[in-house]
């Protein structure tokens, strides 16, 4: 039996190519013949905004009908990466589109590469953001994405001289094909002042905020496309403008000052993201940059709420926040200022919707990561909610002396370590477990370590808030545009059932034992490599062979995701090289990418040092090619979906218990790439999917870390002692094998490590503890991929078991386990 096709799906090419005619001809009078790439891009994002806004609209009549319960997903971070491609995969007209494109003479490809990455968020945790919008969508879930309409998101990262450097990234230069700016949902966000309190005529406090600065929030709505489904959610970000624009009379009203201070508020509040990834800053203007977007976007939703319903005590029932880390806690605060102050809850009913609204995601333990603002910068800024949020510490003070009582003794040791507010502090993570319903981790060992130790006291409070949600990636994205070519292979075996429902993609699992199966499959490998060697010989200038094994480390730059043990093992293969002219070694190529914090010191000294090490062994003709090192430039979302496609080997090699997931091992797996990786985050679990005889594993053990950790019974010099190879390595830091102009210039690296200069902890990520261990998996790597069968067989199942690693079961479980929400279908269109 053939399928109907859904007229709702039905792509209209010839309506599509004429309208790419029209909008080249409206927008820039020109003929397409005359038209650049950009002009291309931009006339054709426009064609197919059009087909998007119908069933936009078409999906948010229906919210209005069946009125769904829904999900704000608040998130300093959307890393959006590119639209075109992916609305075009998501409403299966890629293909029309892309034989379109080349009739009227133009390569899709092209044409992608002319639209700018949507960076707005550091790495994982926007990542996940946006994964899990894709994946809200493609489920039939109504969801709103809340962010910031950054004016610079992420940083460019050009490498000159081998160093980082941080180029503006003015993403909205050319404009935004596919938002929608919506004035009428402004809304106006108060900072500053003070709050009078007034009795009104029934004795009833009333908090007056008065003497503020206020900002005019502005939304721009950007559609989120469902796959094959018609339906079409939201991320709204906000922009911020002044509220009344610069008047030259108001100077003679003598507020001249405070119209150019509030202008200037308005201008510094969305200018830029912070490029911080894993690691708090306490700025003044991040704590504005989290109130306005959260104080606008609650004020939306209770809004809208109450558009269509009588009584916000229900607000629970059709509205859930998930809040993406503690950067949005301050929406719990806001929540109750609206219900008390402006639909005039007593603090109890308040308190009832808010707990039963707010649940709160953690992803990190690193506990330089935790927010902790000044209390008087919190009263300063938010005088209202400061007031709420001490009052929220006060009764959760009492019910702490309720739970461990005066003779228990433990009390105040109780008090300290849990408080919201202490010792001058405003904690976010203990506001946000407080007044939330739910708190998870983001993996199942983060979030047994999360309740056995970082948060132990809060679980043994409320033990029945804590759960677990392993992050997931979108396979759309991941597998269907990025690699073509395997996901063409893994339809034409399986079906494309896998598209929405990955559990399916384990049906490739005979594949592994089909030699023509695995042929093919290295075959569409070599093809992906030798696709990524042409990006690096145009981006980078090296020449890479697709023939060696791609080894491939991109993510963040953080020392405790120990890019440097990957390049200090690098240095110990060249040592070995040389020492053996003659010695079997299959040729290997390093590829690195990753973005530091533009302050992180040690980590973009460890750009250099890749770099530098780069340089001398991609230069060294005796080493006859065996080894190459390639740092890729501006590693983001569009050139990952290129990387994860031609990897081999995916390094992920943290210390264990410091990541809490991760999600680019996901991605590499589902593209047939073997983990080399530490028991950290969900690598557990993948290598429980797979089988520990389909991955490398190597290094401590979480408990092993922490117990070293507790006793400070590491002392890495006595490695370096009794290590001759690694002393020399440690050595090669500051001999001038990599920095013959200055000597000294890996010196922190190298103290770091072994600290003599200092008081801080020695090696605080174990790099020399593990590096033994490291060596010998990456040997293994080597024997494994030598036996290419065994290596096509593991890279297949890989792929085959990736199914648990979709963000759609992700979401599935939030949905189930948190949020409750209900699925909506759109109802056939009508001709
Ligand atoms: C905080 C305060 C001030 C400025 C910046 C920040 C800030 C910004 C971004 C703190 C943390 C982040 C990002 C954290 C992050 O990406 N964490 C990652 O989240 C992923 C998704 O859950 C996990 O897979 C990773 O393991 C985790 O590192």
């Amino acid at each position: 039996m053939t399928k109907k096709p859904d007229e709702t799906l039905q792509f209209d090419r010839e309506l599509f190519k004429r309208s790419v005619r029209y909008n080249v001809k409206t927008m820039f009078r020109k003929n397409i013949e005359d038209a650049s790439s950009q002009e291309i891009f931009q006339a054709a994002s426009y064609a197919i905004k059009d087909v998007i806004v119908d069933n936009w609209m078409r999906t948010q009549k229906e919210y209005e009908k069946k009125d769904p319960k829904m999900v704000y997903y608040m998130s300093m971070e959307f890393l959006m990466g590119r639209a075109l491609g992916n609305n075009l995969i998501n409403l299966k007209a890629y293909k029309d589109v892309a034989e379109c494109l080349d009739e009227l003479g133009m390569d899709i490809n092209v044409i992608e590469d002319e639209e700018p990455d949507a960076a707005l968020g550091n790495g994982g945790l926007g990542r996940l953001a946006a994964c899990f919008l894709d994946s809200l969508a493609t489920l039939g879930y109504g969801a709103y994405g809340c962010g910031i309409r950054y004016k610079y998101g992420m940083f460019k990262q050009q490498i000159r001289d081998g160093y980082q450097v941080e180029v503006p990234d003015n993403w909205l230069e050319n404009g935004n094909p596919f938002e929608l700016r919506r004035p009428e949902y402004t809304k106006e966000v108060k900072f500053g002042g003070y709050i009078n309190v007034y009795k009104d005529e029934n004795g009833k406090d009333v908090f007056k905020h008065e003497g503020y600065q206020a900002v005019r929030a502005v939304p721009f709505d950007i559609p989120i496309v469902g796959y094959g489904n018609g339906i079409v959610n939201t991320l709204r970000i906000w922009d911020a403008e002044p509220v009344e624009c610069f008047q030259l009379d108001s100077f003679d009203k003598g507020d001249y000052q405070k119209a150019v201070e509030q202008e200037n508020l308005a201008r510094n509040i969305v200018e830029v993201l912070y490029p911080n990834d894993n690691h708090y800053a306490g700025k003044e203007l991040r704590l504005k940059q989290q109130y306005f977007f959260i104080s606008a976007s609650v004020q939306e939703a209770v809004a809208k709420y109450m558009r269509t319903h009588d009584d916000i005590r229900n607000f629970h029932e059709k509205v859930t926040f998930q809040l993406n880390d503690t950067h949005p806690t301050v929406a719990v605060a806001e929540l109750m200022r609206i219900l008390m102050d402006e639909y005039g809850l007593s603090w109890d009913e308040a308190w009832d919707v808010t707990n039963k609204t707010c649940a709160y995601t953690n992803h990190t333990i690193m506990s330089e990561a935790l927010e902790k603002w000044p209390i008087e910068l919190f009263q300063r800024m938010l005088p209202r909610i400061y007031q709420i949020v001490e009052e929220i510490n006060r009764r959760f003070i009492i019910e702490i002396e309720r739970k461990y009582p005066r003779e228990t003794g433990i009390t105040d040791e109780k008090i300290r370590k849990m408080a919201i507010m202490y010792d001058g502090q405003v904690k976010m993570a203990h506001l946000a477990i407080v007044a939330g319903y739910s708190v998870n981790g983001v993996a199942r060992l983060h979030t047994e370590i999360l309740k056995n130790q970082e948060l132990r006291d809060f679980y043994e409070m409320f033990p029945e808030k804590f759960n677990n949600k392993t992050n997931g990636i979108t396979q759309r994205r991941f597998l269907l545009h990025a690699n073509p070519l395997l996901a063409d292979w893994v339809t034409d075996r399986i079906g494309d059932g896998w598209i929405t429902d990955l559990s399916k993609i384990s049906k490739l699992k005979s594949a592994a034992d089909d030699a023509n199966a695995r042929k093919e499959f290295m075959d569409i490998k070599y093809r992906n490599k030798v696709r990524l060697a042409k990006y690096i010989k145009e981006n980078n200038g090296v020449d890479v062979d697709p023939n060696s094994i791609f080894d491939v480390q991109v993510k963040r730059l953080h020392e405790y995701k120990r890019q440097l043990l990957n390049i200090l093992h690098v240095m110990y293969l060249y040592n070995l090289i040389k020492d053996n002219p003659g010695m079997q070694f299959y040729p290997r190529t390093f590829i690195f990418g990753a973005k530091a914090a533009a302050g992180y010191k040690n980590a973009k000294l460890t750009i250099k040092l890749i770099n530098s090490v780069a340089d001398v062994i991609n230069n060294d003709k005796s080493i006859g090619g065996k080894l190459k090192v390639v740092f890729i430039e501006n590693y983001r979302v569009s050139n990952a979906e290129i990387i994860f496609a031609a990897s081999d080997v995916s390094e992920q090699i943290s210390t264990a218990s410091k990541e809490a997931s991760g999600t680019g091992n996901m991605k590499f797996m589902l593209n047939g790439a073997i983990t080399l990786g530490t028991m950290d985050g969900a690598n557990v679990e993948i290598v429980e999917e797979v089988g520990a005889e389909n991955a490398v594993i190597f290094g401590l053990s979480s408990d092993e870390v922490i117990a070293y950790e507790n006793n400070h019974s590491y002392n890495p010099m006595e490695i370096y002692n009794a290590d001759p190879d690694i002393r020399r390595v440690l050595n090669q830091l500051v001999d001038g094998t990599y920095s013959p102009d200055d000597h000294e210039r890996f010196r922190t690296l190298f103290n770091s490590l072994l600290n003599t200069e200092s008081t801080d902890v020695a090696d605080r990520y174990f790099i020399l503890k593990d590096f033994r261990s490291y060596a010998y998996a990456q040997k293994q790597i080597e024997n494994f991929y030598t036996d290419s069968n065994r290596w096509a067989k593991a890279a297949i199942l890989n792929v085959a078991a990736s199914g648990k690693f979709t963000s759609d079961r992700t979401i599935q479980q939030y949905v189930d386990e948190i949020w409750h929400l209900d699925t909506v279908k759109l109802p056939k269109k009508k001709q």
